[in-house]
């Protein structure tokens, strides 16, 4: 009896023992699983974090935004996380096409990697600058290089490792837009006309898209290819003003190109995409004109009160007055008013989809 019940307690203890023992490592297991589970999960919302983050710049996937170069400490860490380096063996200057305020600009070919041979623009930064202006020069290239877009000009790279400092893009046969059209004055369709204009409202649609505000927008600062593809250029903020002949300084200190920019924009340097659909307005007007002058021999300052009284630009002789509509769409005073430039595209396909809407013109109303 004395036994049977040892040999109980013997199983009992091993049985207790045994489940204990289970319990044990069952609750170890559990423990450093879970650790490692926890370990894994942070490990990855870290990467998920420094994917996000790079160089100190809060990214989101899917959605590409615009890093402004100045937030670099060193600017040339900028150019290099967003241009190409180009070695200059590569390049065959052929001839200048125009003055820069940083050097010539000229034509040429660049050998691409697989050895054939693109036509080019080439910026050029003239020798004895100073840091700074190699600075502002390359601010260029550092925007530029951010974008892919058929309607905004391509960086093909930069050169600044040797002298002279250059950009390098692609080239535009047919120049800057308002020259181009003064040269062919009456000679497109509307539809051709609308064409350029629905290509300029998507490379803008793009840079908002990007939180990118162009600031100064006009007719200027598009570039045309043999196509007649329409491409928005000169970027580089504060810069493109110093830069741009047509920019006036405010009673602000601000320099600023009053025909082509919103009230608000002059008024306090309330720039934003909104101002960008200002600016469209205005190039609507100057490419539906064939490079006319907005506002004509106005005085900067005429052109200030007139828009604060209420007026704006009529529209251009045989414009439909539908695109004169949109111009004035554009130049709301209320900014929040004006339309988007996703709306702008959508509004100028359904014009391509049906030209009939194009053979109302603003003299057919008014007679
Ligand atoms: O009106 P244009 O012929 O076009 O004269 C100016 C000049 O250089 C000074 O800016 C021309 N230009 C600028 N960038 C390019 C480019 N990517 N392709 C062709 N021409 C260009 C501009």
């Amino acid at each position: 009896m004395a036994a049977e019940q040892g040999q109980i307690l013997v199983i009992a203890t091993a049985a207790v023992g045994g489940f204990t023992l289970l319990v044990i490592l069952t609750l170890f297991f559990l423990i450093t699983g879970r650790c490692q589970w926890y370990i894994k999960a942070k490990m990855k919302s870290e990467e998920k974090r420094r994917n996000h983050l790079q160089n100190g710049h809060l990214r989101f996937p899917g959605i590409k935004t615009y890093i402004d170069p100045d937030t670099y400490e060193d600017p040339s860490l900028a150019v290099h996380e967003f241009a190409k380096e180009i070695d200059p063996s590569r390049i065959r200057i052929e001839r200048v096409i125009g003055a820069g305020e940083f050097g010539e600009v000229c034509s040429g070919r660049l050998k691409t990697p697989g050895k054939r041979e693109i036509p080019v623009a080439i910026k050029t930064l003239k020798g004895g600058h100073m840091d700074r202006q190699r600075r502002d020069f390359l601010r260029e290239a550092s925007i530029m290089g951010q974008f892919d877009h058929p309607n905004i000009i391509r960086l093909e790279g930069v050169v600044t490792k040797s002298r002279p400092v250059m950009i390098v893009v692609e080239y535009m046969e047919n120049g800057s837009l308002d020259s181009f059209l003064r040269k062919h004055d009456g000679h497109f369709t509307v539809i051709q006309l609308v064409g350029m204009l629905r290509g300029i409202a998507s490379g803008m649609k793009y840079l908002s898209d990007m939180g990118y505000v162009h600031r100064d927008l006009a007719a200027r600062n598009i570039l045309v290819n043999s196509n007649l593809v329409c491409k928005v250029s000169d970027f580089g903020l504060s810069r493109v003003l110093e830069d741009d002949p047509e920019a006036a300084y405010t009673t602000t200190g601000g320099k600023i190109p009053i025909r082509w920019t919103a009230p608000e924009a002059i008024a306090y340097r309330k720039f934003s995409s909104a101002s960008d659909a200002w600016s469209y307005g205005i190039v609507m007007w100057e490419v539906m004109s064939y490079g006319e002058r907005p506002y004509w021999e106005m005085s900067n300052q005429d052109v200030i009160l007139s828009i604060e009284e209420g007026y704006r630009l009529p529209a251009p002789m045989g414009c439909p007055a539908s695109l004169h509509q949109l111009m004035l769409h554009c130049w709301q005073k209320e900014r929040n008013h004006r339309p988007k430039f996703t709306d702008i595209v959508s509004f100028l396909d359904k014009l391509i989809r049906n030209p009939s809407a194009l053979h109302t013109l603003v003299e057919d109303i008014l007679v």
